[in-house]
């Protein structure tokens, strides 16, 4: 792998926590922790350990971590609920929406507790100014609210990391690609002027989780602090691009953070097996890319991505994309080729062209006007 630019190396931290990726929610389950093994396969397999600076096998979150957020209640619950006794916790089971999108699995626990020690690990780090960047793939699970899972999340590792950034910094923006509307993120700091959330999403009457209206704003001192980009089907690589940079370029200016949190869900590809977007691996990591040239801490985590074979392609792309290395199409060879043998083993397979677009640059014209407009709000 060769180096794109040596004037501009940023010091990278990657977090994987060992035993992550053999973790699994369940038989025909969408969410498939295995992509995790994939992409560290990929990552390693192209020699990018090299260039990282820093690869960590981080603790996993305490309880007394994870209620620096969440619900005591609900947290003493996920550590006591196993498939075994779930008969007899039926109630709080209910209670807490463990149920179909957030099953009750072996070792569930263990694993939120791995996905957020990686986040909470990567922004202890920044705060101490020892790395540029901090990575954690396992990470990103934007829906989980105070007392209850919600979407495939239990743990919200993305509201617990800008807490703990929140602890030097004095703004963070965080910025979210996956294809649903991160929620949990959003309600967590809608009432704050020191985070800053924008997500891009799919935004119909039926699409999960329903929320992400163009006008939803925050509220009290954290009015105009709040961002929703509602996108329709198809989007393709140049629309998401120029509305992504308009946004991004705009809320940067405006708001000035000193932290960036990046949700680099991968649902939003073509192809995916829950979404309905239209975008190739390439523009998605030139989001990510768009994102480090402010040159701000940056915490890059995952989320979302259902056609796993692809979600590994792209997170391995971004993770290059951040540590500045460029990698050939070829994919290396791993364990795990049998999974890429579609694109006869290629980083960038084609991904477009199954969903017709749905926007028009009349729409998206609209939402750009409106952000601008918020945005004055912030200049005072
Ligand atoms: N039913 N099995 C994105 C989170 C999306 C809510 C409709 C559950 C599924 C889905 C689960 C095996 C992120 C909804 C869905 C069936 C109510 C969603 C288990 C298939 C299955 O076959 C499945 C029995 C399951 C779940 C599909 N769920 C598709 N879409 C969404 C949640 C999470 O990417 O943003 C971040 C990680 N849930 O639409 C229902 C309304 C429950
Ligand atoms: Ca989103
Ligand atoms: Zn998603």
């Amino acid at each position: 792998t060769e180096r794109i630019n040596p004037h501009s190396r940023p010091i990278v931290s990657y977090y994987f926590p060992k035993g992550v990726g053999a973790q699994h929610y369940g038989e025909r389950h969408p969410m498939k922790p295995h992509r995790l093994t994939l992409t560290n396969a990929l990552v390693m397999g192209y020699g990018l350990d090299k260039q990282i600076h820093n690869i960590y096998d981080p603790r996993p979150a305490t309880q007394e971590e994870l209620e620096n957020y969440h619900d005591h209640d609900y947290i003493e619950f996920l550590s006591k609920v196993t498939p075994q006794n779930q008969n007899q916790m039926r109630q709080m089971i209910d209670n807490f929406n463990c149920v179909e999108d957030c099953p009750i699995f072996a070792d569930m626990y263990d694993f939120t507790r791995m996905y957020a020690g990686g986040s909470l690990a990567g922004a202890r780090k920044l705060c101490a100014g020892t790395t540029d960047i901090a990575i954690n793939w396992s990470g990103g699970l934007h829906h989980a609210k105070r007392g209850e899972a919600s979407g495939f999340c239990y743990i919200n590792d993305i509201v617990l990391a800008i807490l703990e950034l929140l602890r030097y910094h004095p703004r963070v923006l965080y910025i979210d690609i996956d294809i649903h509307h991160g929620d949990g993120v959003e309600l967590a700091f809608y009432q704050s002027n020191r985070v800053m959330t924008v997500s891009f999403h799919k935004y119909t009457g039926d699409f999960f989780p329903g929320t992400g209206k163009l006008d939803d704003n925050g509220a009290g001192p954290g009015k105009h602090f709040c961002m929703n980009v509602p996108l329709l089907d198809g989007i393709d690589d140049n629309m998401y691009l120029t509305i992504f940079k308009t946004v991004i370029d705009d809320t940067v200016t405006a708001f000035r953070p000193s932290a960036i949190v990046l949700q680099c869900g991968a649902d939003s590809l073509g192809c995916d097996r829950l979404g309905a977007f239209n975008l190739s691996i390439a523009a998605h990591g030139e989001c990510v890319n768009f994102v480090r040239k402010f040159n701000v801490p940056l915490l890059v985590v995952g989320g979302g991505g259902y056609t796993i074979k692809n979600v590994s392609r792209c997170w391995t792309y971004e993770t290059s994309v951040l540590v500045g290395a460029e990698i050939p199409d070829e994919l290396p060879a791993t364990v795990y080729d049998s999974f890429f043998a579609d694109s006869h083993w290629k980083l960038h397979p084609p991904l477009t062209g199954k969903v017709d677009n749905q926007n028009s640059p009349a729409s998206l014209q609209r939402i750009t006007v409106s952000i601008r407009n918020k945005l004055r709000y912030l200049q005072g």
